[in-house]
């Protein structure tokens, strides 16, 4: 081969190799990930734009349109803040809104002699701030034997008793993990764990779902929005702008008054098809008739345990709204077998007490707590963390 040829040959040659490199690559995008490679692609979930997410469905879905995808897919994806230590941001919000319930305990049990005037005011602070009757009367009682028998001496040792007593009413024995570890079904796949949120009007549940879901890739985690709250398009967009924030992929139908059960089921099929770690669940919050909501929720969860169990009921309550609240959540609990509790606006109200009424009335821990309005704002709950917060606010 002559020196002119080799040119010829060269010249010619990059060129093609150029192009059927970039052809190779194009094509394996417009493919999206075959099996093989979808695990490595879902490790990473904020690198995994998700319109390739959505292209490896293979599951005839029931009656879900599936929006456009690039509707999803944002410019810059957000880094979601830490999640340890977000509790002690309470403490600010708190004294925003009043002074907290244990600085208020504290300024009376810090007097030289206690009267039974002043064990009526600490009575009453606790019954103001939405303790309950049954655990206010526990912890005056607890307070006072310890008083009789120890007497308060510095301040120091009124502070360490009214925290070590507040924590035990909060109770520091029950389990608040939140359960997101994906499951095995009987033929051995893979199946993703399944948290479906529930609450009335306006509690918080959207804003709960996409602060979770930002907890959750910020943790590694791979997952999947199902917009079940089917009865306005606006609370499918603002779900699937919380997901698109981070690159999370929203399930959703674009017709108002679609089956709510159908998008949840939907969502759940996606999920397990696409080896997903979580599937987050929103539902509509309204409360029309404690059967039109049996019926509701029972339908949702019974479709989607078809597909995959639930690892999770969430129960979003606003901690602004005290003994009503509890009512609400009551009968969320009957139809829908609740297993934790977020409680939201806790920065909108100085009454922390709500922690200790709800949990003692349901039966079920509070897992999450919301801080405020800001992506970040959502925080595990702690009970020395939050009886912190109130002492020092
Ligand atoms: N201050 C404060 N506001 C919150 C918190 N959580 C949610 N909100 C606000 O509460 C309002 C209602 O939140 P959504 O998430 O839309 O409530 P929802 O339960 O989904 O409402 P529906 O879908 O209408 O039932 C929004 O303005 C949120 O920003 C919180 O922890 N603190
Ligand atoms: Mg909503």
């Amino acid at each position: 081969m002559t020196n002119e040829t080799l040119e010829i040959l060269l010249a010619a040659g990059i060129p093609l190799a150029i192009v059927v490199a970039v052809t190779t690559l194009l094509v394996r995008r417009r493919r999206g990930p075959d099996t093989d490679e979808a695990p490595t692609a879902l490790d990473e979930p904020v690198v995994v734009p998700a319109p390739e997410v959505e292209q490896t469905v293979e599951a005839p879905a029931p009656p879900v349109e599936v929006l456009p995808e690039e509707a999803e897919a944002p410019s810059v994806l957000e880094v979601p803040a830490p999640v340890a230590g977000r509790l002690a941001r309470l403490r600010d919000r708190l004294s925003k809104s009043g002074s907290p319930l244990g600085a208020r305990l504290l300024a009376v049990l810090s007097k030289d002699h206690l009267t039974e005037d002043d064990w009526d005011e600490l009575e009453e602070t606790l019954l103001l701030a939405d303790v309950g009757a049954g655990p206010t009367g526990e912890l005056i009682d607890a307070l006072r034997t310890r008083v009789r028998v120890e007497g308060l001496k510095d301040p120091a040792q009124v502070r360490a008793l009214l925290r070590e007593q507040l924590i035990a009413l909060v109770d520091p024995t029950l389990d608040r993990s939140l359960h997101t570890a994906p499951g095995a079904a009987a033929d051995g796949s893979r199946l993703p764990a399944v948290v479906l949120v529930v609450g009335v009007n306006g509690t918080g549940k959207t804003t709960t779902v996409g602060k979770l879901a930002r907890v959750l890739v910020a943790d590694g985690r791979t997952v999947v929005l199902g917009a079940a709250d089917t009865f306005r398009a606006a609370a499918a967009d603002q779900l699937q702008t919380w997901g698109s924030r981070v690159g999370v992929h929203t399930v959703r139908s674009d017709r108002d008054g679609a089956d709510p059960a159908a998008v949840a089921f939907d969502a759940v099929r996606t999920g397990r098809a696409e080896g997903i770690d979580v599937v987050l669940v929103d539902t509509a919050g309204r409360l029309q008739n404690k059967a039109g909501l049996m019926d509701e929720l029972g339908k949702i969860t019974r479709v989607i345990t078809r597909e995959a169990p639930l690892s999770e009921v969430l129960l979003v309550l606003d901690a602004t709204t005290g003994q009503n609240g509890l009512n609400q959540a009551r009968v969320f609990s009957e139809v829908a077998g609740v297993t934790g509790i977020v409680l939201t606006k806790l920065d909108g109200t100085a009454k922390g007490g709500i922690v200790v009424a709800v949990q003692r009335e349901l039966g079920v821990p509070v897992k999450l707590v919301g801080l405020g309005e800001g992506p970040d704002d959502l925080a595990p709950f702690d009970p020395e963390a939050f009886v912190d917060a109130l002492l020092e606010g």
